[in-house]
């Protein structure tokens, strides 16, 4: 039979016959995967369904433009799949308008700015050092080069948000854009309260969920949306998408916000991953999610409580969220984020080393470590499991000079993760 296969046959090759050595990078990450606990709150498992669609035909297909308005012809599947993920995303989050083209959390950032503000004008945000984003105008990113940018912290004592340090700020500095939103940071968001400081000085407020997407969908934090102008996130966070992004705003910012995404900032979008976004929208919004979000947090808290027991001292004194924040002078104060951190990989426990609120060690090196608990609760572990987890922690940094202590845990972790299997039909 004349078939494709048979005129080009490499077309038809299994990635295994085409790529050894891909795969067998592959192969090495999935068994780190299934063997470790992985425990930094930006990850986590995507579904076998997202995973199969982004590795789709839809990889196939340029769509510059949107629905309906593209510069290339044959898009009339593609226009079916963007406006699908678009919808499920209004649905699921109860939002005017979203954009599902940016390819990631900083682009998606980039482009509000780009809709919203002029060079030179000025964001009051988060400062990285105290738990914000780059891409909220830190001096190394484009944002901060290109903003005037003014920056809010947590309080010392409370090592919370002072919101009344933020209106101060606000009225002092008369910023264009109020940014709300981090990424270590453990507690709720008020955000009626950032609406209310943002029109006291005529400001955008814009949320940047990415962190707590998942939460946000699943009701177990409340939503920026009805107080926000913008809300950007990533989709791969707690909401358990697809590597990307997505922008959602009130309607009034709709033609602003898709302009600046393209032909503002990005050429063609993709198609495949906007379909694993649409994917995982629906995932999303089945109970099973919900239930996954408050299991989430009550993770957060077990391991939280345990890590306290075990004498660590937690940003904040604990979490709300899916994150804490361990400070490691607490306990140990010659030890780094970064030595601990590398010490807890040693035993099979994957975290990142983070600055703690006034960390008096450079962002290479911290006094902190960031832990989560998306990934270990989309293996279906439960505050029982956080216990152990947080023992494993304590007593791999009590014997961290030690190689046989860190096997002795890395050979417990491994057996509690045979427990907890991921990707069964990969590992089969
Ligand atoms: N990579 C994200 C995080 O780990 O929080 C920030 O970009």
């Amino acid at each position: 039979m004349d078939t494709l296969e048979s005129r080009n046959p490499r077309i038809a090759f299994k990635l295994a016959e085409v790529d050894r050595q891909i795969v067998k990078i592959a192969s090495k990450d999935l068994a780190r995967q299934q063997n470790s606990l992985m425990l930094i709150p930006s990850e986590n498992y995507a579904s076998r369904a997202v995973m199969e669609i982004q590795g789709s035909i839809l990889a196939n297909k340029y769509a510059e433009g949107y629905p309906g308005e593209r510069y290339y012809n044959g898009c009339e599947f593609m226009d079916e799949v963007e406006s699908l993920a678009i919808e499920r995303a209004k649905n699921l989050f109860g939002v005017a308008h979203v954009n599902v083209q940016p390819h990631a959390g900083t682009q998606a950032n980039m482009a509000a700015y780009y809709a919203l503000l002029e060079p030179g004008d000025t964001i009051l945000s988060m400062s990285l050092s105290h738990g914000g984003h780059l891409s909220h105008g830190d001096n190394v990113n484009f944002s901060g080069r290109y903003y005037n940018v003014v920056t809010y912290g947590v309080n010392a004592k409370t090592e919370r948000i002072d919101m009344a340090e933020v209106s101060r700020l606000a009225q002092q500095h008369r910023p264009k854009l109020i940014v709300v939103g981090a990424t270590a940071y453990p507690r709720q968001f008020d955000f009626e309260a950032w609406r209310r400081i943002a029109d006291s000085v005529g400001a955008y407020l814009l949320a940047d969920i990415a962190h707590i997407a998942g939460l946000i969908a699943g009701g177990v934090h409340p939503s920026p949306v009805p107080y926000s102008d913008v809300v950007t996130t990533t989709t791969h966070k707690t909401l358990r998408g697809p590597r990307g992004a997505m922008i959602m705003c009130k309607a009034e910012y709709a033609d602003k916000i898709d302009r600046a995404v393209f032909p503002g900032l990005q050429g063609g979008p993709f198609l495949h991953t906007i379909a694993a976004k649409a994917v995982a929208f629906k995932e999303a919004s089945e109970p099973a999610f919900k239930a996954y979000q408050a299991q989430i947090v009550k993770n957060a808290v077990a391991l939280a409580g345990r890590l306290t027991e075990n004498g660590f001292r937690l940003v904040s004194g604990g979490t709300e969220n899916h994150l804490m924040l361990m400070d490691l002078t607490s306990k140990y104060e010659k030890l780094s984020g970064r030595q601990a951190a590398d010490h807890l990989e040693d035993a099979g426990i994957i975290v990142n080393k983070n600055s703690i609120p006034y960390d008096k060690r450079k962002p290479r090196t911290t006094s902190g470590i960031r832990l989560g608990t998306p990934m270990v609760t989309t293996r279906g572990m439960q505050e029982e499991q956080m216990h152990l987890i947080a023992d494993f922690i304590a007593e791999a940094l009590e014997g961290r000079q030690k190689a046989a202590i860190k096997r002795r845990i890395r050979t417990k972790v491994q057996e509690l993760c045979a427990q907890f299997p991921i990707y069964e039909y990969l590992l089969s």
